[in-house]
């Protein structure tokens, strides 16, 4: 059997390998978060430009009270993506659950966050699990004897095609169950120059946010992709409601990765991420879609970000 690492990097061989080989090259966006690769999105969360972060934070915080007495305590709360170091927080303070299950494909950052957070409650019981949330997972036994909250923040279901996300609320709702409520957080659709700009900053860090894919690939996957040849672009593709994040390449380029060979024209890219941005109406259908019944929205003043409550 293969360790979890060599699962991962066969896994990176094959997306990388198959999203080059497409009409239109691609490579999902989950392979940016690498060790560099986490922590320029750290770094992005505090850009001026990056709204999403701090204005979900503005709403969690501002709207607690409605929240802790919609949700109520004692609840087992998973937390999809393991823990957000400030989000999580405000909200294990505000709803006092019973148990905190914290899930993300990084063992490293999973141990890292719930020994963080176990210091800061103590009293907590917290369980872990490491597994990849996009796929079907077990919930450690305990979760049986509370009700269930998801936390799903951070817009994070914008990364997913329309159909991808139904399927995911889809799975959400097997895992946590009949009864459970789901909070989740979703990027409202609002100016454009606004939105490119969140996804192309000035400092140039999502540029870097999106190159180190390509240092991802040489590193990992014995690639010679020439990465100086790639500059990073961000477009709003008003059809699909989305931003899509590629690499354009400024020459005609020829690389290897695991000794396949692969061309782009100048002027051709590789699109490495979509984040679908919302109405505030076209969220809610996108939960009824994925089995959820939409319960409450919190919204901040201008209506960029959405933090919405729904029942299984
Ligand atoms: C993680 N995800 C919600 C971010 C987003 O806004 O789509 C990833 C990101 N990509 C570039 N900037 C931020």
């Amino acid at each position: 059997m293969l360790a979890i690492s060599e699962q991962v990097d066969e896994a990176f061989a094959r997306d990388v390998l198959d999203g080059l080989a497409q009409k239109q090259p691609a490579v999902p966006a989950r392979w940016f978060y690498d060790e560099r690769g986490s922590a320029l999105f750290d770094d992005i969360t505090r850009l001026p430009e990056y709204y999403p972060t701090r204005t979900e934070l503005a709403i969690l915080s501002r709207s607690m009270g409605e929240i802790a007495a919609a949700v109520g305590t004692g609840r087992a709360v998973v937390d999809y993506g393991a823990g957000s170091q400030i989000k999580t927080p405000l909200l294990l303070e505000g709803i006092d659950p019973a148990l905190y299950v914290p899930v993300d494909i990084s063992g490293v950052h999973l141990r890292a966050s719930a020994e963080a957070l176990q210091q800061r409650f103590p009293d907590l019981a917290i369980e872990p699990v490491e597994a990849d949330f996009a796929k079907p997972f077990r919930l450690p036994p305990a979760v049986d004897r509370h009700p269930v909250l998801g936390f799903f923040p951070g817009s994070t279901i914008g990364n997913f095609v329309p159909a991808s996300a139904i399927d995911l609320l889809r799975s959400f709702r097997a895992t946590l169950g009949v009864d459970a409520l789901l909070l989740i957080g979703v990027d409202r659709i609002k100016d454009r120059s606004r939105l490119i700009e969140a996804y192309d900053d000035a400092q140039g860090v999502t540029a870097a946010f999106n190159r180190n894919l390509l240092e991802r690939i040489n590193r990992e996957l014995g690639g010679t992709v020439p990465i100086e040849a790639f500059r990073h672009e961000a477009r709003w593709n008003a059809m699909l409601s989305r931003v899509e994040m590629h690499l354009v390449a400024a020459r005609d380029v020829t690389f290897e990765v695991v000794g396949r060979t692969f061309r782009i024209a100048q002027g051709g890219s590789i699109h490495t991420e979509n984040s679908h941005k919302y109405t505030s109406e076209s969220a809610r259908l996108l939960l009824a879609a994925g089995g959820w019944t939409p319960l409450q929205e919190w919204t901040d003043g201008p209506g960029d970000f959405s933090l919405l409550l729904a029942r299984a």
